[in-house]
């Protein structure tokens, strides 16, 4: 049952129409738990509107009726921050209607798209006019831009392009009292003081509605070269990270890491996929180049940094793609891992990020310090380690019982939160804070800081209404 005032509900269905509000409790089930179903919430009702000025007045008409919004845009989040609580008061406010390309301007190198577009179709519109558009992540057929702008997502080409941030130009955004703010501005220099674009950037719906962006456009990849190489472990990617990208410079665009335990749970669960090897080994890098030209030489540059790593005892093993199928092969265990851990039970995510250099320290100290308290926890460690950005997640005991490992998250948190810390990383590198982290990141971001964020969300969300509960 809906415990939205009457007058409301109306209010709302006589502006977004029949199709742009969902009160069946059934219709509603998929906006109402993550991908995971790791948080589940309730909702008063789900509104769906069709452009920004709807956008604007739901959230006027919400604000008036002192109603909590949620933002959502493909609900492939991972800290439950487009999740309702369960009091079945809030209104879940879905960008997916909002999915137009606005405008390409090919000599600015710029593309305006609404924020229910689909990061996916997004990277399509580029192409289709010969330009990259280069964010790039395993959830892109679902997450959409407002997601990924809310979040400041990340993902594999972060090493080369940059995070969601560095290739926003501009943003439309609907305030917390339902003014519309225009700042689509297609500039790369702007000085005009403060650069609001950035607030709303990462704050995860709890400063506004972001409704469209103008995003930068890179010319497209014409030559690349992916390869599977086995290491040694932590310390020889990087090593040959540092390699490669004195060697290669800008070309190096992508370079994932991963250990055995994470390959080892995609060849368990995701069909299609097998060892590019005979042998098993500790870790693995997916590495890609990648250029503008034609014949870019590629393969040869590959291959003069690969026999190096040999000799130096980096690599172990490699084998290089050599036709499009065989490059989705290697992806494909790279971009499986968030789905094979999924199936091994409830898993703990800890996304965080620590200086490159530090990364074969952390990995050491962090395993033994976990297993200590630990054993048995299954460490499934990967991530761009060129960002210095670990997925440090934990699978528990093989045929254990998933309560007793739940009850254990804290402390589990604890020791790898406290190890981050103590390698000046963040407890949160690219997937944000949402409900899942707002605790944790009370505790590790300082006093300072906690009290600037604050000032922020009550300068622009004074009545609270934004997406509580999540990032602060
Ligand atoms: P949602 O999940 O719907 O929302 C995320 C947050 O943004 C919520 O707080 C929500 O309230 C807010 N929000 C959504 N739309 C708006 C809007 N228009 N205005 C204001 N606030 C809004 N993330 C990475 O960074 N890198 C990765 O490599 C990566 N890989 C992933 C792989 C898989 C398999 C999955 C499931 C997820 C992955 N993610 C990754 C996480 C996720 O896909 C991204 O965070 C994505 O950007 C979220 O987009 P979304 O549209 O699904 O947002
Ligand atoms: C990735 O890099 C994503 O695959 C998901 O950021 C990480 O599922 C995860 O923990
Ligand atoms: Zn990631």
């Amino acid at each position: 049952m809906s415990h939205l005032n009457e007058t409301l509900m109306q209010a709302l269905e006589g502006l977004v129409g029949k199709a742009g509000l969902i009160r069946d409790t059934g219709l509603m089930q998929s906006y109402l738990s993550d991908w995971r179903n790791a948080y589940r919430g309730k909702a008063a009702v789900v509104v769906r509107p069709a452009s920004t000025q709807e956008v604007s007045q739901v959230v006027r008409l919400c604000q008036e009726a002192g109603v909590a919004l949620v933002p959502q845009g493909g609900n492939t989040g991972l800290c439950g921050g487009s999740i309702p609580d369960d009091s079945g008061t809030q209104v879940v406010l879905s960008l997916t209607r909002m999915n137009a390309i606005r405008a390409i301007d090919q000599a600015n190198e710029t593309i305006t798209v609404e924020a229910g577009v689909i990061l996916q179709r997004l990277q399509e519109a580029a192409a289709d006019v010969g330009r990259l558009f280069p964010l790039s992540l395993g959830a892109e057929g679902s997450c959409t831009v407002g997601g990924n702008l809310a979040t400041n997502a990340g993902g594999t080409a972060v090493l080369r392009y940059g995070n969601m941030r560095d290739l926003t130009l501009g943003l439309e955004v609907v305030l917390a009292d339902g003014r519309i703010w225009d700042g689509l501005r297609g500039l790369r220099k702007d000085n005009t003081g403060y650069d609001l674009k950035h607030l709303f950037i990462g704050s995860e719906g709890t400063l506004g509605i972001i409704t469209a962006a103008v995003l930068k456009l890179y010319p497209a990849v014409r030559s690349l070269t992916t390869a599977w190489v086995a290491l040694p472990d932590p310390q020889a990617a990087v090593d040959l990270i540092s390699r490669m990208r004195s060697q290669c410079g800008d070309r190096l665009t992508g370079f994932e890491l991963m250990s055995r335990q994470s390959v080892e749970f995609v060849l368990q669960h995701v069909a299609g996929c097998n060892d590019p090897f005979k042998e098993h080994h500790p870790w693995y890098v997916l590495i890609e180049l990648s250029d503008t030209l034609v014949d870019a030489a590629l393969a040869q540059m590959l291959e003069s940094c690969l026999s190096e790593a040999f000799e130096q005892g980096e690599a172990l093993d490699a084998v290089v793609a050599s036709n499009e199928m065989q490059v989705a092969a290697l992806w494909a265990l790279r971009e499986g891992i968030s789905e094979a851990q999924n199936h091994e039970g409830p898993s703990l995510k800890h996304d965080i990020s620590i200086p490159v250099s530090s990364i074969p320290a952390f990995i050491e100290e962090t395993d033994l310090r976990l297993l200590d308290a630990f054993p048995d926890v299954r460490i499934v460690a990967y991530g761009h380690v060129g960002d210095g950005n670990l997925h440090y997640n934990i699978s528990k005991p093989v045929g254990t019982e998933d309560a007793p490992f739940k009850a254990q998250a804290e402390a589990i948190m604890h020791v790898i939160y406290e190890a981050t810390v103590a390698f000046a990383g963040s407890i949160s590198a690219e997937h944000g804070l949402g409900q899942a982290k707002r605790d944790a990141a009370l505790r590790y971001k300082s006093a300072l800081e906690l009290e600037m964020m604050r000032t922020l969300k009550q300068a622009l969300d004074p009545s609270g209404l934004m997406n509580p509960g999540k990032v602060l």
